[in-house]
């Protein structure tokens, strides 16, 4: 029997490729903005890869050894048949997890999920042959249409989780919604495992996001040549700078695409023509740094319990296992 390494997602398709409302939305606003879930095409994924692994870029590393301490801690607590993965990349820091529950357990399943198909099938097919008693199957799409997926397919006993701060990137009223679609979609009973980047001295920061070998540049800037290649624009990339700066009345990092030339820019399949003035920015990102208590209240006021967290002697990273 072939078993297919992917499910697509019903609507990715139609609202990455053609769709593209919240571009033509962003861009046409004051300040401009862009959804960060288009950093993640093939190319924009391998970079991030490549951010993991910088010298300044700390929150990988961390929250691996956390993992690494505890990660056995949370499989005896949570016991789960199923382990769910939103944003899972290259699903490195999983495997950490899947370890832990090799030990404790003969069969689980694993959904990763995650917009960037190339990194998705990889790792797939990869974790496919590292575990093969475990049923692995990714789930190409959006947080959204994944939680929308997960929430009709119910099979027993989960442990969702969201790694790598990536909860950062939603504001605050996004980041309530979220929060209130994992606890909808997820049973009583079930566990939400959430790993968050911490507050701290703003020169930390400013690096990690400023990295000497400009990969974060580029990262950014890939941005632009992801929207040319799937709406047919005509950004020249030559034209905007990488900025990344620390916001500490918001407690963010903000990432900006800073424009240095009056110009039009346009996306074909968009049917839009967008001016660029001298001076302005695009905001690409912004990933918030948390503070463990009030998250942890948070997580409470949506039904989501803590029922331990850990962090790192530095205190730079948290992780948070909640249960519904
Ligand atoms: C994947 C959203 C957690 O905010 O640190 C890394 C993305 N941006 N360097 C982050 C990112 C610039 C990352 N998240």
């Amino acid at each position: 029997m072939i078993v297919q390494p992917l499910t697509v997602l019903d609507h990715h398709h139609q609202e990455l490729r053609n769709n593209g409302e919240d571009v033509i939305q962003g861009l046409s606003q004051t300040p401009k903005t862009l959804s960060p879930k288009y950093f993640y095409d093939d190319h924009g994924s391998q970079l991030f890869e490549k951010i993991c692994e910088l010298p300044e870029y700390y929150p990988t590393r961390i929250e691996a050894w956390i993992l690494q301490q505890y990660a056995d801690e949370i499989a005896e607590i949570t016991r789960c048949c199923e382990l769910i993965e939103l944003g899972s990349g290259s699903s490195t820091k999983t495997q950490i997890i899947l370890d832990a529950y090799q030990k404790i357990t003969d069969f689980c399943r694993y959904l990763p999920i995650d917009v960037s198909g190339k990194i998705l099938k990889t790792s797939v097919l990869e974790l496919q042959e590292k575990y093969p008693d475990f049923a692995i199957h990714g789930l190409l799409g959006t947080y959204e249409q994944a939680l929308v997926h997960l929430g009709s397919n119910y099979l027993q006993s989960r442990m969702l989780f969201f790694l790598g701060s990536s909860l950062g990137n939603f504001n605050a009223e996004g980041c309530d919604s979220f929060l209130d679609q994992v606890s909808r979609t997820l049973q009583p009973g079930d566990y939400f495992l959430l790993g968050v980047d911490l507050q701290k001295p703003k020169d930390i920061l400013e690096a990690a996001y400023n990295d000497s070998q400009e990969v974060t540049a580029d990262f950014n800037l890939n941005v632009l040549s992801h929207l040319n290649w799937r709406f047919q624009g005509n950004f020249d990339i030559s034209l905007f700078r990488h900025q990344a700066i620390y916001n500490e009345v918001d407690n963010q990092m903000e990432m900006y695409l800073h424009c240095e030339k009056n110009h039009y820019v346009s996306l074909e399949l968009l049917d839009l023509q967008v001016l660029f003035t001298n001076g302005e920015s695009i905001m690409t990102e912004i990933s918030r740094k948390f503070d463990l208590a009030t998250m942890e209240k948070q997580l409470d006021k949506k039904g989501l319990k803590t029922l331990k967290s850990w962090t790192d002697e530095k205190g730079w990273f948290g992780l948070i296992l909640c249960q519904v």
